[in-house]
């Protein structure tokens, strides 16, 4: 009686050890000072910039356009740090959730600051890739850095999600256009 009294506590505490040690683990994982890869893993860098092209004012009635420069990349397989060099202005997105979904760690860098929450006021674009879950804000006229862990190659199409665009609510061009605001990621074989 007594040792199965004793069996049974010693039991309750290795469960106790295994939940306290996991909610160790997760804590430190999400916290911001593992935002980045491992140190002495392989790493890879993609660098893309938001600019405004004026090729297609007057065709579009507007004063130039936002646009991803490359909109359409391939990269490795792996940890990839990317970087985002934003040129434009608000989009005054007010329905934005604005929170960082996908990166290593829950976060991005906004000049180097790290978040996991932007504030909506700022958000000029998003960097979101819907099939691996990735949801990245893009404040105006800022550097972005944030890290990926791309664990499976293929084709991941990716869009802008914040209204850049013209028409009611800014919802029309360039929005969702290949090559503009919406493009396709290919991670390759590592
Ligand atoms: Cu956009």
């Amino acid at each position: 009686m007594r040792d199965q009294l004793f069996n049974d506590l010693v039991a309750v505490g290795a469960v106790l050890v295994v939940v306290v040690a996991g909610t160790i683990a997760l804590t430190a994982f999400n916290s911001p000072a593992e935002a980045g890869p491992p140190s002495g893993a392989p790493v890879s860098y993609l660098n893309l910039s938001i600019v405004i092209n004026n090729t297609y004012s007057a065709a579009y009635g507007g004063s130039g356009w936002p646009q991803y420069t490359p909109a359409n990349f391939t990269v490795p397989e792996g940890f990839v740090i990317v970087t985002i060099h934003d040129h434009d202005t608000p989009a005054g997105w007010t329905q934005c959730t604005c929170a960082v979904r996908g990166t290593v760690g829950g976060t991005e860098k906004i000049n180097g600051t790290s978040v996991s929450q932007v504030n909506w006021k700022t958000v000029a674009h998003t960097f979101t890739v819907p099939t691996l879950g990735i949801n990245v804000l893009s404040p105006a006229l800022s550097t972005v850095t944030f890290t990926l862990y791309l664990g499976k190659v293929g084709q991941f199409p990716w869009m802008c999600m914040a209204p850049c665009g013209g028409g009611s609510g800014g919802f029309g061009w360039p929005m969702f256009a290949p090559g503009f605001m919406a493009g396709t990621m290919t991670v390759a074989p590592g």
